[in-house]
């Protein structure tokens, strides 16, 4: 049996994934309600493919409960939270969650952590635990996620893996288990490794958006189109710039980064400097907002909305958000003033000036500002109607009254 800590958004993906395929699965989490939540046969947030996910896994027999099992596999998928003043990853609840595991769990058992965390942290915070608990007879191993969220159940089932273990033995044993759904390749190499890789990885996701975001601003003053030159660009064989945009936000591309930076600070300089161009979007999408109200004589604030809140398009996660960032920035300037926001992906009250319709939304606005091209909007700029929109992903086409990046 595998017991699943922590039902969040990757840990219930997971936990359904293993259960449909034949893995006799529990998923526990402290959060009572959460559980209730699931039990009553709902999934707790939205994502393609989910619910079909979990019809499937609660037919398979997959249990949901706020307790730990006694079982031969655990895997621990706590959010990792990161402290935005020394930059540096907060392991608490990962180390709650393994305490716990390590008062429950058999001789022998393995100890699988999925939750994102610094090189190291398993090292420093985890390992510890083991000797003091006297339980070095449990098996360390560090898998961490890789799945995009919007596709994710795709991204579980195709994506490659990689399984940090200090047995290889044992890593092969879990390389196992993870084939029961994974189509991809799974490479097993050692804990720390493994903890490096996943960093890195969504580090060059940061860096490659920080360069075409440096790209955006040059071309602006230069007066070209930084989409055909990024287009034109990436038509070279070994060239793969991504997209400029309105900043970068989620909980991984603009927090893991950190964590080298955080831990590496007198090294880590390039990836500090792309870390703070992709911080620096939001504040620049707003400049370009002021330049379209004073080309049109537009002087009052509360005739600028922003749409969108969510991190990125058709997805309901609102952390870290280009928006939010954005928000703090305007608050500043106007003293408090709440700018209207409207996002049809956000049903529960995140910011003051927030509304539930577009009709609410759009009335008394002459500009808006598509912070996210969710699919409710991308290329139908009339959903608008004809006011002047600030259009830093380039989502609404072009015209006299679109502003780009
Ligand atoms: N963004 C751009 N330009 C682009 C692509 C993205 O500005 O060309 C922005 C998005 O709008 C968003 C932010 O970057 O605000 C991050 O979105 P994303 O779609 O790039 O990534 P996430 O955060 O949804 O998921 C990433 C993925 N990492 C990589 O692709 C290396 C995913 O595979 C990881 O599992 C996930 O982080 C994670 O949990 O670590």
């Amino acid at each position: 049996m595998v017991n699943v800590i922590g039902l969040g958004y990757i840990g219930l993906p997971t936990a359904l994934m293993m259960a449909s395929h034949g893995v006799e699965v529990v998923g526990t989490d402290y959060n009572a309600e959460l559980v209730a939540t699931l039990n009553a046969g709902h999934t707790t947030f939205k994502e393609e493919g989910l619910d079909e996910l979990f019809a499937k896994a609660v037919g398979a027999g997959v249990r949901f409960t706020t307790e730990y099992q006694v079982c031969g596999t655990y895997i621990v998928s706590v959010p990792t939270p990161y402290d935005k003043v020394d930059k540096k990853i907060d392991p608490a609840y990962v180390v709650a969650a393994c305490e716990t595991v390590l008062e429950v769990a058999p001789e022998g058992a393995v100890l699988v952590v999925e939750s994102t965390v610094s090189p190291g942290t398993v090292d420093r915070f985890v390992r510890p635990l083991l000797v003091e608990a006297g339980r070095e007879d449990v098996a360390l191993v560090h898998a961490p996620e890789r799945i995009i969220p919007g596709n994710m159940v795709g991204e579980l089932l195709r994506n490659n893996r990689t399984i940090g273990a200090d047995d290889p033995e044992v890593g092969r044993r879990v390389a196992e288990l993870y084939a029961s759904f994974c189509q991809g390749e799974i490479a097993v190499t050692d804990v720390r490794t493994a903890e490096m890789t996943k960093v890195v990885e969504n580090t060059f996701r940061a860096v490659n958006i920080a360069f075409a975001n440096e790209l955006a601003k040059v071309c602006r003053v230069g007066g070209m189109d930084v989409r055909e030159v990024i287009r034109i660009s990436n038509k070279h064989p070994r060239v793969n710039i991504l997209q400029p945009g309105p900043g970068v936000g989620g909980h991984c591309i603009p927090v893991d980064p950190w964590f080298l930076v955080g831990d590496y600070p007198e090294t880590a300089n390039f990836i500090r400097l792309a870390l703070q161009t992709n911080a620096s979007m939001p504040e620049y999408v707003l400049r370009r907002a002021h330049e379209a109200m004073a080309e049109h004589g537009i002087a009052d604030p509360a005739k600028v909305g922003i749409y969108g809140l969510t991190y990125k398009e058709d997805v309901d996660d609102v952390r870290e958000s280009p928006t939010l960032q954005m928000l703090e920035s305007v608050e500043e300037h106007l003293c408090g003033h709440a700018v209207k926001v409207y996002d049809p992906w956000v049903e529960r009250d995140v910011v003051p000036g927030q509304v539930h319709s577009m009709e609410e939304f759009l009335d008394g606005l002459e500009v808006v500002v598509v912070m996210v091209g969710h699919s409710q909007v991308k290329g139908r700029p009339e959903a608008f109607g004809d006011r002047i929109l600030v259009d830093p992903r380039d989502v609404m086409g072009d015209g006299e009254n679109v502003y780009k990046l």
